[in-house]
């Protein structure tokens, strides 16, 4: 068929195929824009509701160390998190609406987050299974088909190795650790390991979103490709900590290369999904209350920049930095 001949659409779906990233700019169907929107404020949401969990143990963390490096992979959530609101915003996506949509209950964030951090065995598990899950999700993305997505997802993935490796040095030590510590982690890894298979979403055969996503590149890999690369990265990992993987359907598969696993608890999953999980209320209600008490912020930096642009000074010029500017004694 010549080029001329081509709907917009097909053009469209010969550059996805070609590899060839979409930008801003370019023509791209509405539901290739909604899905996007929809995936990456969702992704966004999770990465500040994400900052939930963890900053419950900044106060808590057993020694300095471990308390600056938590504070350190929080706030690099944080940054994740505004570089995907970033991301969403050149699709005209407003980051008002978008959060509006979090704050009503409207905007759907990951199931993982609505789980609560009890022990400090929990960070462990957090950084070693969520941040391992989210890694193997968001490598694939770095080559998503839109390129501000992509580019955001680089720099994410190279933050959460660092967040994996943590998580997975809390647990090692843990288990080599006196009998007590090593009963709290196997606590932990007992009740965060099917919540975190659940990240994946969906079934592939129950996930409306899926068989598009992947014709689009924007998924690179289904559900559950994902969660069996999860499971089989994961299973040796948990057997060089001396821990047990609580599925008692585990087993090794010598023809697929891989592990058998259980079924999860999909009834449990859209329960959480839907609002009704264990700390749904109480994230929410956390995201809320920051809005609010941080409306007088918000305030003072619109003022601070209108009275720039009244006085036609540059917005970016931040403080005094310039010898001439700073205070003389
Ligand atoms: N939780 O058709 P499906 C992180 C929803 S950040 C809640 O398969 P899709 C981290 C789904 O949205 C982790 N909802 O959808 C951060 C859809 O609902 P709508 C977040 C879920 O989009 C801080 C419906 O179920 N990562 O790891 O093709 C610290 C049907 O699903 C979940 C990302 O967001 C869930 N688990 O595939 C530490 C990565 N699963 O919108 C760690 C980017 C599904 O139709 N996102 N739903 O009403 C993705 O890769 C995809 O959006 C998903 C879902 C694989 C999550």
């Amino acid at each position: 068929m010549e080029t001329a001949e081509l709907t917009q659409e097909e053009l469209f779906q010969q550059r996805i195929d070609a590899d060839q990233r979409i930008e801003p700019k370019d023509w791209m169907p509405d539901a290739y824009r909604k899905t996007l929107i929809r995936q990456i404020s969702q992704h966004a949401h999770s990465e500040i509701v994400g900052m939930l969990p963890e900053g419950n143990w900044i106060t808590r963390a057993p020694s300095l160390k471990r308390k600056s490096i938590l504070l350190a992979k929080v706030q690099d959530e944080a940054g994740h998190g505004l570089y995907l609101y970033s991301a969403a915003e050149t699709l005209g996506a407003s980051r008002d609406q978008m959060l509006a949509d979090l704050h009503a209950g409207k905007a759907k964030y990951s199931s993982i987050f609505n789980y609560p951090t009890l022990s400090w065995a929990d960070i462990g598990c957090v950084g070693w299974l969520v941040d391992g899950a989210a890694i193997l999700n968001q490598v694939p993305l770095c080559r998503t088909s839109f390129g501000p997505y992509a580019r955001a997802m680089v720099r994410v993935c190279k933050e959460e190795s660092f967040h994996q490796r943590q998580g997975f040095e809390i647990m090692q030590t843990l288990c080599e650790g006196a009998p007590e510590q090593k009963a709290m982690a196997q606590e932990a890894l007992n009740r965060w390991w099917w919540p975190t298979l659940m990240m994946f979403g969906p079934k592939d055969d129950e996930s409306p979103n899926t068989a598009r996503s992947m014709q689009w590149r924007i998924k690179r890999f289904t559900n559950d490709e994902l969660r069996q690369k999860f499971v089989d990265m994961m299973v040796p990992q948990a057997e060089f900590l001396g821990l047990t993987v609580p599925d008692l359907a585990l087993q090794w598969n010598e023809t697929k290369q891989g592990y058998d696993f259980g079924e999860v608890n999909w009834e449990e999953f859209w329960q959480v999904v839907n609002g009704n999980g264990l700390c749904n209320h109480d994230r929410l209600q956390a995201r809320v209350d920051a809005w609010e008490e941080g409306a007088w912020v918000r305030e003072a930096a619109l003022a601070h920049a209108e009275k720039r642009r009244q006085r036609q000074e540059p917005i970016h010029k931040s403080g005094p930095t310039r010898k001439a500017e700073l205070p003389q004694d």
